[in-house]
């Protein structure tokens, strides 16, 4: 195969959750720029019709629906009516996912599920309802977007440390049961980005933003279109052969303990 067709998805369905702004906005649009057809989903029809303007304004043709990833039964009407109505899901990304910043010990067990629900047993739900499609086909790929805190731990962040770190070990043993089939699972795990969700840690004058940048060898916050050539590259033929792993984009914070005084 020619090396750039590697990176093609001509042909190719990816599903992305969450996907009407943020992270995975980016990641549909670039798949839908390299040949796939786009299927996302959002908590609201609000949100969806919101994401289906966006994608129209930059030329793209998705495809939205309602559906709460943490509903099981609800995940499986969206699978079959959006495989029914558009095609058979090639490729999932697991990207929905919620923050609570509540030190641990103000934190209440319900707001502790709520983010495990989300952020983990989410991804499940949606891995669960394509890998059967999936494993007749041989053939899939499953990518499911980590973080930093898949490998870290911080203040008030252990609901989301603790999904993200099992959402971590949730891609390798899918990667192991499933590779059998042609199914790479992998992850991607983003570093410190500019989105909704991290803009109260970007506020001017927060400290962390200054601590961020300085912790971060690229002395930048990261921009969603910083992660679209590595979400590609493990959504398409060039990743046959990874499965298992957690592909970080993080300006290099992992691999630092930081900027010295
Ligand atoms: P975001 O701006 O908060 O967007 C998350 C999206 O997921 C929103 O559209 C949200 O809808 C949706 N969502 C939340 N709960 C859902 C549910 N139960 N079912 C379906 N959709 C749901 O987040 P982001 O910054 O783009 O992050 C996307 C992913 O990347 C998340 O998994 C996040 O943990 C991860 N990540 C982010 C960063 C970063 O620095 N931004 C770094 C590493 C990893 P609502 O608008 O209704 O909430
Ligand atoms: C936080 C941030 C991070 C990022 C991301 C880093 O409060 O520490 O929200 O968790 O969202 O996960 O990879």
């Amino acid at each position: 195969m020619e090396m750039i067709n590697q990176f093609s998805l001509k042909g190719r369905t990816a599903l992305v959750t969450g996907a009407s702004y943020g992270i995975g906005f980016a990641i549909a649009s670039a798949y839908a720029n390299a040949g796939a057809k786009i299927i996302f989903n959002d908590l609201s029809e609000e949100l969806v019709q919101r994401g289906l303007e966006a994608y129209k304004s930059e030329g793209i043709e998705a495809h939205g629906y309602v559906c709460d990833v943490t509903d099981e039964a609800g995940v499986t009407a969206f699978l079959e009516k959006a495989e029914s109505e558009i095609a058979p899901i090639d490729i999932l990304v697991n990207n929905a996912g919620i923050i609570k910043r509540i030190p641990m010990h103000e934190m209440s067990a319900a707001d502790f599920r709520k983010v495990i629900d989300v952020d983990l047993v989410g991804p499940f739900i949606m891995a669960k309802a394509v890998l059967p499609g999936m494993m007749h086909r041989t053939r899939g790929k499953i990518i499911n977007i980590c973080s930093l805190m898949s490998e870290l731990g911080r203040e008030t962040v252990s609901a989301y440390a603790a999904a993200k770190g099992g959402l971590k070990m949730l891609t390798r043993s899918i990667a192991s049961e499933y590779g059998q089939y042609n199914i790479q699972c992998n992850g991607l795990g983003p570093g410190y980005i500019e989105t909704p969700q991290t803009a109260p840690l970007r506020l001017e004058g927060h400290p962390f933003n200054s601590f961020i940048i300085n912790k971060t060898p690229a002395a930048r916050w990261g921009k969603t279109g910083d992660l679209i050539g590595a979400a590609l590259f493990l959504a398409s033929d060039a990743s046959n052969f990874v499965n298992g792993h957690i592909l970080y984009v993080d300006g290099g914070i992992l691999a630092s303990l930081g900027k010295q005084p």
